[in-house]
């Protein structure tokens, strides 16, 4: 005598494809480290993968406040100093991001480079 499945082992079927799905896209992004020291980037420029989402762990070394802006990619963060930042982006088309401290525009920029 075969039987249809109970619905909730389907339910339960569906629900453990689903979550399997969920590590891969934390897998799918890719993390890069950013310090700021004496009010310069380092890297000044960072090379990440195009077409995945980024995150970007900013480190302040200098004792001031930065404000880590980008209006290419979106994002505006302060940054206490001597504190750090966790900063995502999304995925990005090929090209050249520009970043920079909103406190020192005119000094303090980086950019990320998508291929
Ligand atoms: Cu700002």
């Amino acid at each position: 005598m075969t039987r249809t499945p109970p619905l909730s082992v389907v339910a339960l079927a569906i629900a453990l494809a689903a979550g399997a799905a969920a590590p891969a896209l934390a897998d799918d992004e890719t993390q890069i480290q950013i310090t700021l020291k004496d009010h310069k980037f380092e890297p000044a420029e960072s090379s990440v993968p195009a077409g995945k989402p980024i995150v970007i762990e900013l480190a302040n070394q200098d004792a001031t406040p930065a404000e880590f802006e980008s209006k290419a990619l979106r994002v505006e963060k302060v940054v206490a100093g001597g504190g750090a930042i966790t900063v995502k982006v999304r995925a990005l088309k090929p090209g050249r991001y520009r970043f920079f401290d909103d406190y020192h525009e005119a000094t303090t920029e980086g950019f990320l480079v998508a291929q």
